[in-house]
């Protein structure tokens, strides 16, 4: 009888663990388009179909392999809606031995796949995912016995493990990380390379169709849609950026300018998170051009760092945590999470422009992730649960285990300092020094009151104030809370009044 291999959405690897020892001649490979992952958070238009395009495209590969591949789109009749539904369909009309399958990247599909076997009265192998350089068992033990799980700590193994830019034991250049290089603003008149840009085929052109269809009501616009959606496209892309961004990357990694949604970033996430690339070559390419004098340490070692460093870090941290994790609520934050995430309807230019390019290609970079729309989120002081699942269904990249703690530690620090050491608050002079935003907006960085004020500058002290019992213990914030400390009383009620207006404005 034949072996039933279930492969999901962000699972399109051909050497995934659940196809590897796959036979074309009795083995049949299950995918499907269900509402009950398309819904559980109604994610951006584009992100759903760049997975349903790449899905359908990575079965037409399987099948030119020799493989048989049941597929059920979308607006198929019988499509019963939920993988588990799928699966058990498949399993009764196809009469197979044992179901394999690759463990997920959600906590929730892992409960669920853990009741396949009883629940469909089949035989459900899960198998590790073995696309990730760090296994979990690794991850346990560099975190067991730990007092602080930092990042550039395991880094530092992650390094040791793969050899990149390693001389013997010791990094490169004498130095495990060049981050300090890697904060300049932009010069005025820098030129942007153009990134690669899919034609789209019928296959992504039927998905479009079916997405403005059946999702009109999700966020997000679908014109100018150009997300890579197979695996030889995706690795165009990353040559691109190789041979192009790379050399730029790390000096201006934290800038942002208005109009310019790519900078110097490589926009590989969507592909890699889905399978359609795999970090250990997107590293060795990036190595390769250090070698060959292509692009600088400081470039390649901060790309290379976000991937075998912090993309594994975080897994290891979800994985470890879950699902206690995404409780926590450590600054006891409750607002509503305003309207303009949604809209893009603020005064506000930085927010405005980050949601707007949100809205339209379902990225933004990591600095206007963490330092516009984290940064006011965490500073108007919004619910975790709402600003997660904002993260989760806006970015076409994002699924739980890598959203959640970017979002739920380091954006809002709800997880009270396991990823990072202090809050990432910052008032609006950091945008006007990392942007070209503030000289665009109806407020100016520099006022710290009233109507024309900044308001991340009053609610930045608001944000101080409300926290004080559970911040100022920290080391780190020290020096905020001594400033605090010396502020007349009359400026500090002004700064409630500006931000208690504020809130009220905002809905909060
Ligand atoms: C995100 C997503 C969406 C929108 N739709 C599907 C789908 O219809 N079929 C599928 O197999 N996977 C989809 N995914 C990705 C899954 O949500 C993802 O595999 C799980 O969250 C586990 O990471
Ligand atoms: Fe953003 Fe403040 Fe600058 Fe306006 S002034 S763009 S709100 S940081």
């Amino acid at each position: 009888m034949a072996v039933l291999r279930f492969v999901l959405g962000d699972q399109l690897t051909p050497s995934l663990s659940s196809l590897r020892d796959a036979d074309p001649q009795s083995d049949i490979i299950l995918m499907c388009e269900v509402v009950e992952e398309t819904d559980y958070v109604a994610h951006h238009k584009q992100k759903i179909a760049f997975l349903f395009s790449a899905m359908r495209h990575f079965a037409s590969e399987l099948e030119g392999r020799g493989f048989t591949v049941r597929y059920t789109k979308l607006d198929d009749d019988k499509n019963a809606g939920s993988f588990r539904s799928e699966l058990g369909r498949a399993v009764d009309e196809l009469g197979v031995s044992k179901v394999v399958v690759t463990e997920p990247g959600e906590f929730r599909v892992l409960e669920a796949m853990r009741n396949w076997e009883t629940e469909l009265g089949v035989d459900v192998e899960i198998r590790d995912d073995d696309r990730f350089i760090c296994s979990h068992n690794e991850f346990h033990t560099w975190a067991d016995g730990r007092k602080e799980l930092r990042m550039e700590y395991f880094y530092r193994q992650m390094r040791r493990k793969t050899g990149f830019l390693m001389e013997g034991d010791d990094p490169i250049g004498g130095q495990w990380n060049f981050d300090k290089e890697n904060r300049k603003s932009l010069p005025k008149d820098i030129e942007f390379p153009a990134p690669y840009n899919p034609q789209t085929d019928d296959i992504t052109k039927d998905v479009l169709a079916l997405v403005a269809d059946r999702f009109a009501d999700h966020f997000g616009r679908l014109e100018g849609f150009s997300l890579p959606v197979t695996r030889t496209q995706a690795l165009r892309g990353l040559d691109r950026f190789i041979d192009e961004r790379l050399p730029l990357y790390g000096d201006f990694q934290d800038a942002m300018k208005q109009g310019e949604p790519t900078l110097f970033h490589a926009l590989i996430a969507p592909a890699l998170n889905a399978g359609l690339l795999l970090p250990m070559e997107i590293c060795e390419r990036a190595e390769k051009a250090y070698h060959a004098g292509e692009a600088p340490l400081n470039a390649v070692e901060g790309f290379i760092r976000q991937i075998i460093g912090w993309r594994e870090y975080v897994r290891g941290i979800y994985w470890l945590k879950m699902p206690d994790y995404a409780q926590t609520n450590f600054l006891n934050a409750t607002r509503d999470l305003p309207e303009f995430y949604w809209s893009a309807d603020t005064d506000m230019n930085c927010v405005r422009q980050v949601v707007e390019e949100t809205r339209d290609h379902a990225y933004a970079h990591h600095i206007q992730r963490l330092m516009v729309t984290g940064n006011f989120a965490l500073l108007y002081g919004v619910e975790p649960a709402q600003i997660n699942e904002w993260y989760l269904a806006v970015y076409a990249d994002a699924y739980e285990w890598v959203q959640l703690p970017n979002t739920h530690g380091m954006v809002m620090f709800a997880d009270g300092g396991l990823l990072g050491s202090k809050p990432y608050a910052a008032s609006g002079s950091y945008i006007n020094k990392m942007s070209d935003y503030c000289k665009n907006c109806a407020f100016s960085p520099s006022i710290k009151n009233g109507e024309k004020a900044c308001p991340f500058n009053y609610l930045y002290w608001n944000f101080l104030m409300e926290n004080q019992a559970q911040l100022k213990g920290n080391r780190r914030m020290a020096m905020m809370y001594a400033t605090l400390g010396k502020m007349e009383d009359d400026k500090r009620s002004q700064i409630e009044a500006d931000a208690a207006a504020f809130f009220a404005r905002t809905g909060a």
